[in-house]
């Protein structure tokens, strides 16, 4: 958008994101046509994230927020009060507040890679808690991050909420907990979100909501590949599928050719027959055995664990 200072996205001459091109033409090109779940989130896909989260079908939201409101008590005695709370992807505006009340920390420093939802959710927060020490850092959390200064001596508490890590697979979902581990340091602990295996009705329609704002969630990534990479994808002609995979406890979001299609993007070709998809998203489900393996894998040590009342969502301390 060219009004942020710093620039972490590498665009060429004519404005296009290297990466998001690279990403599509490699994953147009393959067996299974597949394009990273991270292009979903541009602002218009971001907006309907948030609009998803208030759908009757999507419970983690709810789940997750209902242990963070019901539990500050528990995270108090467990997290002590002298931790910077270091918050990987700042996006989630109401959950933050629920954490920051309930174990009052020393200070918070939240990481996201868009500028500007760091500032407005530090400025949002700073009203919130006026004694509060904010240091926001415009970072890739994928990758080491440098703390301020500020906080170098503090203990870490790491919040990742969201079962974002879902979104992963196993490999890059433990690379990730393990440069969380390096960015944190020593002594530091992890808040982790991570939601459940349920019942497959449930879980589908979680991802494939009767109002049809998942569709457009999914839909969303076509349309932006044909406004910023040239592309003639027939929008119109593909349907959202959301299909639980049993054998890698997963929701995985295609988008599905409804009849034989041919469109190019940023020049070049490509064909789908009908009934052929594009793989847009996975959302990893967990149970308390596979929760616990992964963190581990990751060089994190579960301590503690807990569900909503109905069960349908974990919040996992660990020790670094
Ligand atoms: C933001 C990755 C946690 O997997 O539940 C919601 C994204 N995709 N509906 C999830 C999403 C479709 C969401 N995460």
């Amino acid at each position: 958008d060219g009004n942020s200072g710093l620039e972490l996205v590498d665009r060429d001459e004519e404005g296009v994101d290297r990466a998001f091109r690279a990403d599509v033409l490699t994953g147009l090109s393959e067996a299974q046509k597949a394009i990273p779940a991270r292009w979903l989130y541009d602002d218009a896909g971001s907006q309907l994230f948030e609009d998803i989260t208030e759908l009757p079908e999507y419970y983690p939201t709810r789940a997750e927020t209902e242990i963070l409101t019901a539990r500050g008590a528990d995270f108090a005695l467990s997290i002590g009060s002298d931790r910077a709370v270091v918050e990987f992807g700042s996006g989630s505006s109401v959950k933050t507040p629920l954490l920051l009340r309930a174990i009052n920390p020393a200070a918070y420093v939240p990481l996201d890679i868009s500028g500007d939802f760091l500032r407005a959710a530090a400025a949002d927060l700073s009203t919130k808690f006026p004694g509060l020490p904010v240091y926001p850092v415009e970072a890739d959390f994928m990758r080491k991050v440098a703390l301020p200064q500020a906080v170098a001596d503090m203990p870490k508490l790491g919040f990742f909420p969201g079962s974002t890590i879902g979104n992963m697979v196993a490999r890059t979902a433990v690379d990730l907990l393990r440069t969380m581990r390096e960015t944190l340091g020593a002594g530091s602990q992890l808040l982790i979100g991570m939601d459940l295996i349920k019942d497959t009705g449930v879980l589908e329609a979680a991802y494939d909501d009767e109002a049809g704002v998942t569709a457009e969630f999914n839909l969303n990534v076509a349309r932006r590949i044909n406004r910023e990479l040239r592309g003639t994808i027939p929008v119109d002609d593909l349907r959202h599928r959301a299909r639980w995979n049993d054998n890698f406890a997963r929701i995985e979001m295609h988008l599905e050719a409804q009849r034989d299609l041919e469109f190019n993007v940023a020049g070049r070709a490509f064909a789908m027959a009908k009934g052929e998809t594009i793989h847009t998203e996975n959302s990893h489900k967990f149970d308390r055995r596979s929760s616990a393996i992964l963190l581990l894998a990751g060089g994190w040590t579960p301590v503690q664990r807990w569900t909503d009342e109905e069960g349908r969502f974990s919040l996992i301390l660990a020790d670094a």
